[in-house]
């Protein structure tokens, strides 16, 4: 059900003060305290209906707000409504397969317990496979001894190589009186996600808990770890730095190795929760912020354990809560990394009149080609945010969404309480353009999404924004989806018709397109965002050769450049409009393969390199969304060892019973129950190109309208066989 933000409702329930606060150590502790932890109650609902009112109403707010940008959609973007979402959207990552993973607290109710989500934003309202429940492994309770899926809430998550989603750390226990615990506990626990069959498993522990940790996939593989309350609930931080080595396979068991501490004489500084982290093209890892002590880059880890770093000049403020982005740059790489707002409890910055907090519009930069400048100015944002998020854009801009004042002592007034703090100030998002570098503010939308909020990209080059679990109401959530300037100019995109599904480093590679000439191409890494920080997010350019019918694109020639795994490639007119994209998974050659982990140096004698059994079956490439247009089934399908053999079953179902086509004789088999498990299936021809096979299988015949199953299955050169049946097969539409 669609439900359109804007009508008066407060909070359906007065919320506990279940997480709201994320405190760095600092002076301010105390302070932060008495404002963080208020929540809203009834008559602090009463003034978030009151602004959503006039929020809805267009009119300025009593605060002096401005309105939303007027409405020119080429110039300034649109916000489709709101609509509901089965969990507040406080976590959120996009998967190689096109679904949105969600994740955070069950609604309402403060249990300490998670929550976990699939949206697929391909299906329409209604659709079943819209939604589908993914919740963590079980885990017990420390305090009640009860088995419930693993707070995996307040964790860091990155995408790995393989293009499985790394979920580190989350909610021990909260604050209490008996025990005596003065802060959040972190949990010790590493969880994958494995996208292709939407299994969790559960990995190693680290050596101490992690409550808001961030992570960052490194040029080798490995998965650097930081930051985090431990989780012994003292308000400890976890200052171990911990690398996460990818498993074999997916599904199967990584390994955590600790390689240093942060904090000591000779370390590199402890500093704040959820820092940005980014690798640079010199690998180097850059660690930008909240503190302005967060400032320093971590050498790319060698094979053993051990730690090296280089300092660099403090940033410019505290930036608490603000966001921060590696600057799209050319096929040499971003060398730059601009943060962007925040807030600072203590702040003078605040405007006369305001109540404490305000967020801050200005960011700063550094760029590793000018180290020695340090943190310089940036353009500022047009209103200051904290709690914002900021996504990249494939055409090379960037937009901010949401946030909010940072924090706001709770009280009578249009504004909301403690972190979720908002005004109508927030609500139109930022758009930069990458010409000047400068923002200006663009379309609003519905809802307010300060703490707790969510932004990233879509495939298909829209921009999805949730979460806020206060504002809008805590029994629910909804999202939005934002169109920007470049899908509104009225202008064709280019439609990217194929691509490999794998791509080397340094290697060219052709891809095929029609309408406008692709001007540019970029892989964009698919967001894995919480609390303002994507952990995730990069815009990696490719050189480009225009040819017929398409272009030849190269990949990046580095792993620090682009670290592996998989990257949505979008081809861009030169009027700046992008194709939807493909996932294309970039690697070392073999493509696809993550790199194993360095051996550690020989203890005693080395270990005979050992060679896993290849047991995986081909990868198999088809695209459902471009329907059955012709009388063929055509895809690629690859396998280190060659592809034996391809097959293709068509079948129509209806009332649980299912018919086979047969190609031979040009019409479809009898009905049947069986036939559903069991499709007809018969063979494609295979015909070599790039690394892999283009699979084509002739109909013989035009099939009429409607909606029909593809079932693939391919086997490979050592007879493992690759299937997709069921529920994984793709269903596609004849027009
Ligand atoms: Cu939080």
């Amino acid at each position: 059900m669609a439900i359109v933000v804007g009508a008066l409702f407060g909070f359906a329930a007065p919320a506990q003060a279940d997480h709201p606060t994320a405190t760095p150590p600092g002076a301010e502790e105390s302070l932060l305290r008495a404002s963080e932890t208020q929540t809203p109650g009834s008559e602090h609902a009463a003034a978030h209906a009151q602004q959503r009112a006039l929020a809805g109403s267009g009119a300025p707010s009593a605060a002096g707000t401005q309105p939303a940008a007027a409405g020119n959609p080429a110039q300034d973007g649109r916000w489709g409504g709101a609509f509901e979402i089965p969990v507040h959207g406080i976590h959120a990552a996009l998967l190689p397969t096109g679904k949105v993973m969600l994740w955070a607290r069950p609604f309402a109710t403060p249990d300490n317990e998670a929550v976990a989500w699939l949206w697929d934003p391909t299906k329409q309202l209604g659709d079943p496979a819209r939604f589908k429940r993914v919740d963590p492994p079980l885990f017990t309770d420390p305090e009640t001894g009860v088995r419930k899926p693993a707070n995996i809430w307040c964790s860091g998550q990155s995408h790995m190589a393989d293009g499985q989603l790394l979920v580190t750390g989350g909610n021990l226990a909260s604050p209490s009186e008996n025990p005596p615990r003065v802060d959040y506990a972190g949990m010790k626990t590493v969880y994958t996600f494995n996208p292709f069959n939407e299994t969790w498993t559960e990995q190693p522990k680290m050596g101490k808990g992690r409550w808001y940790p961030s992570q960052a996939l490194l040029p080798d593989g490995r998965t650097l770890l930081m930051s985090g309350l431990d989780e012994t609930g003292s308000g400890a931080n976890n200052k171990q730095v911990e690398l996460f080595s990818p498993p074999s396979a997916r599904g199967g068991q990584g390994k955590i190795t600790k390689i240093g501490d942060r904090g000591g004489a000779g370390q590199p500084p402890d500093g704040g929760l959820y820092p940005h982290l980014a690798v640079l093209p010199s690998g180097r890892t850059l660690m930008a912020g909240p503190q302005e002590r967060d400032s320093w880059l971590l050498r790319a880890p060698g094979a053993g354990s051990g730690l090296s770093w280089t300092g660099l000049p403090k940033t410019d403020r505290h930036r608490l809560w603000g966001s921060g982005v590696l600057r799209p740059g050319g096929t040499g790489g971003s060398t730059a990394f601009t943060l962007i707002g925040g807030s600072d409890f203590d702040s003078d910055q605040d405007p006369p009149g305001q109540p404490l907090g305000s967020g801050v519009r200005t960011s700063v930069t550094f760029d590793e080609s000018k180290a020695a400048e340090g943190w310089t100015t940036a353009p500022p944002l047009t209103n200051g945010r904290s709690h914002h998020n900021t996504v990249l854009l494939p055409d090379k801009s960037m937009v901010t969404v949401g946030g909010g004042l940072g924090s706001s002592p709770a009280g009578p007034g249009i504004y909301g309480a403690g972190q979720w703090a908002a005004t109508d100030k927030q609500r139109p998002v930022e758009l930069m353009d990458p010409a000047t570098g400068s923002w200006r503010l663009g379309a609003a939308q519905a809802e307010s999404r300060a703490y707790h909020s969510t932004a990233l990209l879509l495939p298909d080059g829209r921009v999805m924004s949730a979460g806020d679990d206060q504002n809008g109401g805590a029994a629910q959530d909804t999202a939005e989806i934002y169109e920007p300037p470049y899908l509104l100019k009225g202008l064709p995109r280019p439609v990217l018709d194929s691509a490999p599904a794998t791509a080397t480093y340094g290697a060219s590679f052709d891809v095929t397109s029609s309408g406008p000439a692709p001007a540019r191409a970029v892989l964009m890494a698919p967001g894995a965002v919480t609390h303002a920080n994507d952990m995730s997010q990069r815009a990696v350019e490719l050189a480009l050769t225009r040819r017929t019918g398409g272009a030849r694109l190269t990949a990046p020639a580095r792993a620090a450049l682009a670290p592996p795994g998989y990257y949505m490639l979008f081809l861009v007119s030169d009027q700046g409009v992008p194709s939807v994209a493909r996932f294309v998974r970039l690697g070392p050659s073999p493509p696809g393969k993550p790199p194993p982990p360095k051996p550690k140096p020989a203890p005693v004698k080395p270990k005979p390199p050992s060679v896993l059994p290849d047991r995986r079956g081909p990868s198999i490439a088809f695209n459902a969304r471009r329907g059955l247009r012709g009388r063929t089934v055509k895809g690629r399908v690859s396998d280190p060892s060659g592809v034996k053999r391809m097959q293709v079953a068509v079948t129509s179902a209806r009332d649980g019973r299912c018919r086979s086509w047969s190609p031979r004789r040009r019409r479809f088999g009898r009905a049947s129950r069986r036939a559903c498990a069991r499709p007809a299936f018969f063979s494609a021809r295979l015909r070599r190109s790039g690394g892999g096979y283009v699979w084509t299988a002739r109909l013989g015949a035009r099939l009429a309208r409607g909606r029909y199953v593809v079932a693939l299955r391919a086997v490979d050169g050592r007879g493992n066989v690759a299937a997709r049946t069921g529920g994984r097969a793709a269903r596609v539409t004849v027009r």
